[in-house]
């Protein structure tokens, strides 16, 4: 499959991103900004530097076990600018180390939740003010949710944090280091996810359907990636050999696990996923429903607050509140009548010098 070999290659495939999108916006880039969530130590770091062929964490100290139990959930945002045959795309992604591994896990959402609705915030500032040409958009478009392969399927904490967050952000799950099980175990796992997010009232992205003109390898390839959700990926930061091929993989002492062999896991499928198909979409979801929900929300707040100073300062019988109001009013209508009356008399004062000269010609 020639997309298949692109993908094997040395780039991570956005360069089809012309197709999705209008051409103007080719000249500016993209940007795009993913969020990673879930419990520490299950590779989302690894993963991260396998889809961008990058190291973002080279700086990175490991963190000693007593750390570790101690750390509450931080939040670390990287920027990446990548160019592919003349496309740019300008990457952000944002990690949290250490999610749901502190003793107490109650809550642990909420500061990747906060973090998500500060850029809704932020953007919604910069987009009202003046500063609208140079607007910075970290609005979260795509939300990579771990699940830890280790359990019996979601587990309280899962199904807390998506629960939390699936009105603000898409969120795509992923099963975290499916090189720990067997096929069979994977298929019933993901069963077991796919039923207990149904039972759960879990609201996941949801891939669009696929035009009913489009060739039908597109339709097969479609139907393949609903399929696979939840995603099982495996990440790998070395090159190994497999017969003779240097390939990103996981070496054991019976065989490789290739990392992007889609025969071994959904990796491929996912980055062609973000990159290659839905990048647009994910944008579209996240300013169309995402954004617009926390407008209203945030507007809506607004406008209840304001309401309810008012009616409190009525109510209490604080006419000084209502009267410095009013006050205030006046002396901006003052202001604005005084202005009118400088211009009306300066225009004036223009005709009459204007008169006087013809006078004098005359
Ligand atoms: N078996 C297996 N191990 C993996 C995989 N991905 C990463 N690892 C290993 O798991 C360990 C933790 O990986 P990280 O990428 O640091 O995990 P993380 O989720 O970013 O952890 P925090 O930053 O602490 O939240 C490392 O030793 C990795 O080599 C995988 O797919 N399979
Ligand atoms: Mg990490």
């Amino acid at each position: 499959m020639a997309q298949q070999h692109s993908l094997d290659k040395d780039y991570v495939g956005f360069a089809t991103l012309p197709t999705q999108v209008h051409r103007k916006t080719v000249k500016k880039g993209f940007d795009f900004t993913l969020l990673v969530a879930g419990e520490s130590g299950l590779g989302k770091s690894t993963l991260i530097n396998s889809l961008f062929l990058t190291d973002l964490y080279r700086e990175r100290t490991q963190l000693n076990a007593e750390e570790r139990i101690e750390r509450t959930v931080e939040i670390s945002r990287h920027t990446l600018d990548i160019e592919e045959k003349g496309v740019k795309l300008k990457l952000t992604v944002v990690d949290t180390p250490g999610f749901a591994d502190a003793l107490n896990n109650t809550d642990s959402w909420r500061p990747v939740s906060d973090y998500v609705e500060q850029q809704f915030e932020q953007f919604f500032r910069d987009e009202s003010g003046l500063n609208r040409k140079h607007l910075l958009d970290h609005r979260v478009h795509c939300c990579l949710y771990f699940i830890s392969p280790y359990g019996h399927g979601l587990r309280p904490i899962d199904v807390a944090f998506m629960r939390a967050l699936h009105d603000k952000v898409n969120i795509v799950p992923l099963i975290a280091k499916a090189d720990t099980m067997t096929t069979q175990e994977l298929a019933a796992f993901k069963q077991r996810v796919r039923d207990e997010v149904e039972e759960f009232g879990i609201k996941l992205y949801q891939f669009p359907e696929c035009d009913s003109d489009e060739e039908d390898d597109v339709k097969q390839r479609d139907k393949e990636l609903k399929a696979s959700v939840p995603f099982a990926v495996v990440g790998s930061n070395t090159v190994v050999d497999a017969l003779g091929k240097r390939v990103r993989g996981r070496l054991y002492p019976w065989g490789i696990v290739e990392v992007e062999n889609s025969s071994h896991c959904d990796f491929t499928r996912l980055r062609s996923m973000l990159v290659q198909t839905h990048m647009q979409d994910l944008k579209d979801v996240t300013q169309d429903t995402h954004y617009e929900n926390f407008r209203a929300r945030h507007i809506h707040g607004m406008a209840h607050l304001a309401l309810r100073s008012h009616n409190a300062a009525q109510r209490e019988g604080d006419a000084a509140a209502v009267a410095t109001d009013t006050e205030k009013l006046i002396r901006e209508k003052d202001e604005e009548l005084r202005r009118m009356q400088e211009m009306l008399s300066q225009m004036q004062n223009r005709i009459d010098a204007r008169r006087a000269d013809r006078s004098v010609e005359l």
